[in-house]
């Protein structure tokens, strides 16, 4: 496992013929993960719309009207857990909690009452046997504690970019203030949950620079999510074009290599995918999926239909599966 990755190199990695790049990454994965199961994650809003920030690619963000996201309270625990326990029983063994919060709320009573509400879940979710990772934006050290005091496995907090596109697409914080929070969630013993997207204008040097972000710290992300952005309307990037799929390999592959243990996640933009793209993605070192027909606001692949993917390329639990 190397921690010392040049941009070039990466650049150099991601620009590899794709059959190349595919196998070494499949040597790669076969190599530190020999089971070669995929993972399971289910996703729920738990905290919809309103937020403050104003990351051009998200429907929740308060500055874009038109997106057809209304801004909700917190869910209650026990709405929660009832998420919780249909996804553990459609074959689910992570269940991952959004906000759409710029910082974990603290600093009055209602904020103490709204922090120790998530605590809850997290305790509630643990107790039913799954892993538990939650995304509240920002946190402190005392917060992460409090977190991993509840039994959180992961938190996830997304770079989404290269540092240099970062103020291209967010304004109202900068990468330093994520680098900040993942420290904070590391120094505090939960395992890190960190990645990005691409297909928001960025050009390769900025995946590169993404990827060797990730790979270069100590440990690396024990998962890392690449996304695709979902372009919704309402949103600066409403207008993206897709991204091919082949790209979407490229950097599963390329994570892969450099991240040889890591849960390499294929996230959101999983429902344009075709099968076969899907397929090519997991022999490219992908090894977790977000499972449940709803990402955080929008739609995600029907659960029958990643069930039967999952036998077809016989990844997954069969028994639970068969279950479901
Ligand atoms: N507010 C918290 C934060 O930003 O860290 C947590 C929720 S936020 C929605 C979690 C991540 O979802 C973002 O960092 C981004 O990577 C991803 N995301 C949000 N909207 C997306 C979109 N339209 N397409 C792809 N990924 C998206
Ligand atoms: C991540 O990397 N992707 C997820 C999760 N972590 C929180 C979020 C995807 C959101 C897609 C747009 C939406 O549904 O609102
Ligand atoms: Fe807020 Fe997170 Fe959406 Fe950014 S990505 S606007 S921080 S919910």
């Amino acid at each position: 496992m190397r921690h010392d990755w040049s941009v070039e190199e990466v650049e150099g990695l991601l620009a590899q013929p794709l059959l190349k790049l595919v196998a070494d990454a499949a040597a790669v994965h076969r190599a530190s993960f020999p089971d070669g199961d995929i993972q399971l994650a289910s996703l729920m809003s738990i905290k919809t719309g309103g937020c403050p920030e104003d990351c051009s690619y998200c429907p929740q963000s308060a500055h874009f009207s038109g997106t057809g996201v209304a801004k909700e309270d917190l869910l209650s625990v026990e709405t929660v857990l009832e998420a919780a326990r249909a996804a553990k029983a459609a074959g689910a063994s992570r269940f991952c909690m959004g906000a759409a919060w710029r910082s974990a709320p603290k600093g009055s009573p209602r904020a103490e009452e709204q922090f120790n509400r998530v605590c809850q879940m997290v305790e509630g979710v643990r107790g039913l046997g799954m892993e538990a990772c939650a995304t509240l934006g920002m946190i402190t050290p005392q917060q992460a504690q409090q977190l991993k005091t509840a039994g959180l496995t992961a938190y996830n907090h997304n770079l989404d970019t290269g540092a240099d596109y970062y103020e291209d697409i967010i304004s109202t914080r900068q990468y330093a203030d994520r680098l900040n929070t993942i420290e904070n969630v590391r120094n505090a013993g939960i395992t890190v949950c960190c990645g990005g997207i691409i297909g928001m204008g960025e050009e390769t040097v900025h995946r590169a620079q993404l990827l060797a972000t990730l790979a270069n710290m100590t440990p690396q992300p024990e998962s890392v999510p690449i996304n695709a952005l979902v372009a919704v309307e309402g949103t600066p990037l409403a207008d993206m074009p897709p991204v091919d799929p082949l790209e979407l390999v490229r950097m599963c592959a390329a994570a892969r290599i450099m991240m040889p243990y890591a849960r390499v996640r294929l996230s959101a933009g999983r429902l344009r995918l075709s099968r076969e793209a899907q397929t090519l993605c997991f022999l490219a070192g992908a090894n977790s999926i977000f499972y449940g027909e709803k990402l955080l606001t929008t739609g995600n692949n029907e659960l029958a239909l990643d069930q039967a993917l999952l036998r077809d390329i016989g990844a997954g639990d069969v028994r639970v599966l068969a279950a479901a």
